[in-house]
């Protein structure tokens, strides 16, 4: 399942920074508006420690992370949806994404051009949420609006410098948001909270599957059945399913501790009784590690 995000936000934002820091790809930075024209591409494994407690106990040799991709799209500015700036190229980059992260200058540093002569960070969020709304107004089809995609506002800046009025309008249009500072890094506990956000966002669950060679991490939205899931890791296995050997992840722990000499932790957890066959109609839920039996 491929699920992209769009960084947005105005020029000379940190949008870049950002990008780079995430998908640790070298992208043009420099300290002025219009720097990214064409988008930069880019994952990002989840931080997600479980997958690798999971790995230990069930000896696998290589981790693959789920990863979200992420989109540096160039910078909007006022009348975007009229082609103004990078104008409808850059609308039409944020069509093709899953979800938005807008991202939004609350660093009062001067030495950074702010494209409008002026820091102003609730009349920045306005005129980008004002911006998808124009281009969504002027499309004939309303499906796939730029403004009912999911969004997460992201403050570039240290905390006293993100306003009281600029969170109140943020809380009152009900987005959710992070505080993060580019100037410095971005801590585990940050990229941590992106993520649960997009999660939250997209309805997003994780299960898990591994051996000796691989343990792997998988996304599914919520409500996702058993054969659907098995289609995400291969899309055979969809057809082809016949049932699932399921146990939540934490328990596959517990079991592994409890495991005798020479005893893998599956062993012990069907012997345990903890592994549930389930079917066709089991619905995955969060946490789940799987094994997919299929023809
Ligand atoms: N002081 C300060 N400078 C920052 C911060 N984040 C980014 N910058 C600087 O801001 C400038 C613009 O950063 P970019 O990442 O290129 O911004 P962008 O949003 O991608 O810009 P465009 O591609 O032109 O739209 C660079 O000089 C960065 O080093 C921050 O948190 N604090
Ligand atoms: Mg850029």
């Amino acid at each position: 399942m491929k699920l992209a995000i769009g960084i947005v936000g105005l020029p000379n934002v940190g949008k870049s920074t950002l990008f780079k820091i995430l998908t640790k790809q070298e992208v043009p930075i420099a300290n002025y508006p219009f720097v990214t024209i064409h988008p930069n591409v880019g994952v990002v494994a989840a931080p997600d420690e479980r997958i690798k407690k999971i790995a230990k106990v069930i000896g696998s040799k290589e981790i693959l992370p789920a990863v979200l991709e992420f989109v540096d799209i160039a910078g909007l500015v006022a009348g975007a949806h009229e082609g103004r700036g990078l104008g409808n190229q850059f609308l039409a980059h944020i069509r093709e994404v899953d979800a938005i992260l807008h991202l939004i200058r609350v660093f009062k540093d001067k030495e950074i051009i702010h494209f409008e002569g002026e820091i102003n960070p609730l009349r920045d969020l306005e005129t980008v949420l004002n911006e998808l709304k124009l281009k969504d107004e002027e499309s004939k089809e309303k499906i796939n609006l730029l403004s009912a995609k999911p969004q997460l506002i992201v403050l570039n800046g240290e905390e006293q410098e993100a306003e009281e009025s600029l969170l109140n309008k943020i809380k009152f249009l009900n987005y959710p948001y992070v505080l993060i500072n580019l100037k410095e890094d971005l801590p585990e506990e940050n990229l941590k909270k992106i993520f649960e956000a997009f999660y939250k966002l997209l309805d997003l669950i994780t299960f898990f599957t591994a051996n000796e060679n691989e343990a792997r991490s998988w996304f599914v939205k919520k409500g996702t059945k058993a054969p659907q899931a098995a289609g995400v890791i291969h899309t055979d296995f969809e057809k082809k399913f016949i049932k699932a050997e399921v146990i939540n992840w934490e328990k596959l722990l517990e079991a592994a501790a409890l495991a005798g000499p020479g005893q893998g932790a599956w062993q012990r957890a069907k012997q345990k009784g903890w592994l549930r066959l389930e079917g066709k109609d089991y619905v995955v839920q969060e946490g789940d590690v799987m094994v997919i039996r299929h023809s």
